[in-house]
């Protein structure tokens, strides 16, 4: 047997062992089979990531903790959500990840996150940790003032567990800058600090950094533009797929265009738009973060051009780039093998683990060019991060400042991930690429700091 097929035998009876371990969290032993399924060949070539112990304590989290979030509606009626944080790992730095509140989130979910950003976050190249939270609440249909009881509530027993030395949330799925200023004005007035740090996505004027709201969707197109560079090709005249309609969608729909590309769809849970002119990102803001309405009320205002297809597969829309960018598993492997059919050259994951395995298998097999969340999605954490180091400075850059960084961040995530993939033998495979690099980077860290 070789070294690596020992290797592999090891990694399997760890995957076992996961699995026995966290029953009943299929999101998170996807990620975690994800991740652990690449490392053979790196644990094969540097026998100190082989040190007992090591890959158990990546996929433990040092902390999790689970708590009550009661609150009180228009009416007066009391509600009792969940609430979750999960300190996944700090050898780098801060716990760092955002917070969720949609009604599928529970543990598992949680966990799945905060093992993702572990690796993104090392990815960045910043000094920032792994975590995640967020509650089963549903924002949908809920006024203003039931979502500020709401967070407050939440940030009442939050507030114990993070600073800007300790855990730094940000936004994700059903957080934005609304939510943000909530939960940022309840931790401000409960500890009576200014701790700007302690959250990142503020807004403008009281510690927020220019480009935060933008990052995640630029980011994910420049990775899309890197990887097609790769390719001898760019982005002009391309069209795009792209699915969801919130904060990460917009701004790669934004991007998109800014980069001579066109945007011809987006999503939400209730189906979505086609729009033969390219998505009118200037309508699709008012419409979604301005009225905090749905994609079918996009599609009627616009006119001729745009229609809206309820339920359906908005991965049937024939397109040169696809960008995932709306909720995990939300491209399987039939969607993978309408987009090969319909001559997809690119896919970029600008939400988290939106490719089950099977699509990421049959993209790949069929020479796609493939950027997995860790990696595509990472400039919005990326910009988090100097966020922070600018409420650390109390000062604030200019805009075009954080998207010259913004820019350097993505190019050299590409070019880690590449340049990983080849030296352990995977050309092309930002799969493997992203998965390595982060993983050396985190693994070395911790085999520094000791048995912890
Ligand atoms: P938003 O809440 O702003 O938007 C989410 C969008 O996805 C909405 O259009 C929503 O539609 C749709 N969506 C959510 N859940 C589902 C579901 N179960 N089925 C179908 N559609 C769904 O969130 P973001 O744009 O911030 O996040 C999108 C993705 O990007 C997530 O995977 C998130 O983890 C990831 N991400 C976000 C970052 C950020 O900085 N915000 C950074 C990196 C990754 P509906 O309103 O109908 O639910
Ligand atoms: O998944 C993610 O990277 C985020 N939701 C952003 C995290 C952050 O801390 O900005």
């Amino acid at each position: 047997m070789t070294t690596r097929s020992v290797t592999r035998t090891t990694l399997d009876h760890l995957l076992t062992e996961i699995e026995h371990r966290n029953p009943a969290q299929p999101e998170f032993l996807q990620a975690a089979h994800e991740v652990l399924e690449t490392l053979a060949p790196v644990v094969a070539a540097r026998p100190e990531y082989a040190e007992p112990g090591l890959i158990e304590r990546l996929v433990e989290p040092e902390r999790q903790v689970l708590f009550r979030v009661p609150w009180q509606d228009d009416k007066g009626r009391v509600h009792v959500n969940r609430g979750f944080r999960v300190e996944f790992n700090s050898a780098l730095g801060p716990y760092k990840g955002g917070l969720r509140f949609h009604p599928s989130v529970n543990l598992g979910v949680i966990k799945f996150l905060g093992f993702e950003q572990i690796f993104k976050n090392a990815l960045t190249g910043l000094g920032i940790g792994g975590g995640k939270g967020g509650s089963d609440f549903d924002p949908h249909g809920r006024s203003d003032a039931e979502v500020m009881r709401f967070c407050q509530s939440f940030m009442t027993e939050l507030h114990r567990h993070i600073g800007e030395h300790t855990d730094v949330p940000a936004g994700d799925i059903g957080v934005g800058g609304r939510e943000i200023g909530y939960l940022f004005g309840q931790y401000r007035r409960i500890t009576n600090r200014w701790e700007a740090g302690v959250l990142t996505g503020k807004g403008q004027g009281w510690g927020g950094s220019l480009i935060r709201p933008e990052a995640t969707g630029y980011g994910s197109v420049l990775f899309a533009a890197a990887m097609l560079r790769e390719r001898g090709e760019d982005l002009e005249g391309q069209t795009a797929v792209v699915s969801g309609s919130g904060n990460v969608a917009i701004y790669t729909i934004e991007k998109l265009a800014a980069l001579g590309a066109n945007a011809v769809t987006c999503s939400d849970s209730s189906g979505y738009v086609v729009d033969e002119k390219g998505v009118d990102v200037e309508l699709l803001k008012q419409v979604k973060e301005v009225e905090r309405g749905r994609v079918d009320t996009y599609a009627e205002r616009r006119g001729s051009s745009a229609r809206f297809v309820p339920g359906g597969s908005v991965w049937d829309v024939p397109a040169d780039l696809a960008l995932p960018s709306a909720t995990q598993n939300e491209l399987d492997e039939n969607a993978a093998a309408t987009l090969v059919r319909n001559g997809v050259k690119a896919v970029s994951e600008g939400a988290n683990m939106p490719a089950t395995p099977g699509a990421v298998h049959l993209l790949q097999k069929a020479g796609v060019a493939f950027g997995p969340g860790k990696a595509a999605n990472a400039g919005g954490v990326a910009v988090s991060a100097l966020e922070m180091a600018q409420n650390h400075a109390r000062t604030s850059w200019t805009a075009a400042k954080v998207e010259e960084e913004l820019a350097d961040i993505m190019n050299n995530i590409h070019t880690t991930c590449h340049e990983t993939a080849e030296r352990y033998d995977a050309p092309g495979d930002y799969v493997t690429g992203a998965n390595i690099a982060g993983f050396e980077r985190v693994a070395d860290a911790m085999l520094a700091q000791g048995v912890i």
